[in-house]
């Protein structure tokens, strides 16, 4: 048989194939093409008379799936049988051009005397293929992100997310530093690139606002899609994006409110042309990104307020008793470091129980809060004074110069009660060794003596 000269089919139906929104293609027995209408023509970039005689598998098959295209045609030619006939399939075609392209397409056989001719409707599914993937990097972004609880944790799932989902190969994530100069804080590739060295390079280059691919977005505030970077004159690291086999990148900035966070850069091996519909689902992502980032950092610092207040004392917004336990050790820690003296005071208005009777319950509270302020006014902020309980207060003395220095502070503070009122106070010398039990022990031994011994005064046990 003439390859290409197969039956003809009737006017009628030739009228159809012709007409079809699909691409018709008939193979005979031989493996060559019979049949091929204006569709097909448009699909694969071969005109009909070009096509009709050659051999579809190298005509429209990628090479790496010819051989399995073989040896299903002779098994069907043997036996009568074939897996994929009669079904819906989807394959990866070959254009004229060398591109691949995904199709779906349906293979029938009819069998003509000993012969058999195979004819397949299909059409490119290219579109439905991207949006299919584009769904699929929306989940894997929003998964990425239910999982992390931090954008340190979210960044390198979502480079991987978005590298992954979009086939593209390597990705970074630049921060400006103090100075403003940006960074690559963070750099991804596929497992099967060797960027190695490019991700090097990465984290080795700075870049000025305007410089670079990441640097121009910065300075613009907007994407920017770059065909081939290695052709790219703003582009620093075009060698060793050459060695690394990486063409095309996209910058995306990402925005936290009006707050610009960072830039995400995204690289792949083939040079692509801008593709406007990929940079509006680019930008949504990184519009979600954006909104993420502004929860965590509200989360962080409601954290942080959550924190404060579980060590402040509500009524004198001093430090409570759980953040003196803290301190105290601190400041022993520090203490014993340095070699420096630490002294201790505890401090307790006299005869509250009477002021409560006489004023009430609320001026109470008032003359707390006052002698609060008072006294914090009087000593250094890296003092700590502490509301130690009721109406006790302690305070810690760092580099203190003796007795007479620690005395001193403890008597002003004393004198500034406010309304009239008096307290007493305790104070030791931490002994370079003690226990905090003991050292706070101690102190309230010195403020037992003080109010034993009459009140409105200090007792020192050094
Ligand atoms: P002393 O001179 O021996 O220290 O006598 P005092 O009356 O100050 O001491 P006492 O321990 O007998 O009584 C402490 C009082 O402090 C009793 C308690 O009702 C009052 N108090 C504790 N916490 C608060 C508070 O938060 N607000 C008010 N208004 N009173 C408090
Ligand atoms: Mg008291
Ligand atoms: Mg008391």
């Amino acid at each position: 048989m003439t390859p290409g000269g197969s039956e003809q089919a009737a006017p009628g139906i030739r009228a159809v194939i012709d007409t079809a929104h699909e691409a018709f293609i008939s193979m005979d027995g031989g493996g060559f093409i019979t049949d091929w209408n204006p569709q097909a023509e448009e699909t694969f970039g071969w005109l009909r008379e070009e096509a009709l005689g050659r051999v579809l598998a190298e005509t429209i098959i990628p090479e790496r799936f010819r051989d399995a295209h073989l040896q299903g045609l002779e098994k069907f030619l043997e036996t009568g049988k074939g897996p994929v006939l009669g079904k819906r399939l989807e394959l990866a075609a070959l254009h004229r051009d060398g591109h691949e392209f995904p199709i779906e397409l349906t293979i029938s056989s009819i069998g003509l005397g000993d012969r058999s001719d195979f004819h397949a409707f299909l059409h490119d599914i290219s579109d439905r293929k991207r949006a299919e993937r584009y769904v699929a990097v929306q989940h894997a972004v929003t998964a990425a992100l239910a999982e992390s609880e931090s954008t340190i944790e979210a960044l390198p799932r979502l480079l991987e997310a978005l590298g992954d989902g979009l086939g593209w190969q390597a990705g970074g994530w630049w921060t400006p530093d103090e100075r403003g100069t940006l960074r690559c804080r963070l750099a991804w590739c596929a497992p099967n690139v060797e960027a190695d060295a490019f991700e090097r390079t990465s984290r080795d280059t700075a870049l000025e606002p305007g410089a670079g691919l990441p640097g121009r977005v910065w300075a613009s505030r907007e994407p920017a899609w770059i065909e081939d970077v290695t052709r790219d004159l703003n582009f620093p690291r075009a060698p060793a994006a050459e060695q690394a086999g990486l063409h095309a990148g996209i910058g995306l900035p990402v925005f936290s409110g009006t707050d610009l966070r960072g830039v995400l850069e995204l690289f792949t091996r083939e040079t692509r042309h801008r593709e406007d519909e990929l940079l509006w689902l680019l930008t949504a992502l990184t519009q979600q990104i954006g909104r993420f980032f502004t929860l965590l950092d509200d989360r962080s610092t409601a954290l942080t307020k959550l924190s404060s207040l579980a060590l402040t004392d509500e009524l004198t917004a001093l430090a409570n008793r759980r953040a003196w336990d803290e301190g105290l050790e601190r400041e022993l820690a520090r203490a014993r470091r340095d070699g420096h003296q630490l002294w201790i005071s505890m401090l307790d208005l006299d005869h509250f129980k009477a002021f409560n009777d006489d004023y009430g319950h609320p001026d109470g509270d008032e003359l707390l809060r006052e002698a609060a302020l008072a006294w914090r006014g009087l000593v250094r902020v890296t003092d700590l004074l502490a509301r130690y309980g009721g109406e006790e207060f302690a305070l810690t003395l760092p580099d203190c110069d003796g007795e007479a220095a620690a005395l001193e502070i403890v008597e002003r503070l004393r004198a500034a009660t406010p309304r009239g009122q008096s307290c007493s106070a305790g104070l030791v010398r931490w002994d370079g060794k003690e226990e905090t039990s003991v050292l706070m022990r101690r102190a309230d031994e010195a403020l037992y003596r003080a109010k034993r011994t009459g009140r409105n005064r200090t007792i020192s046990l050094g």
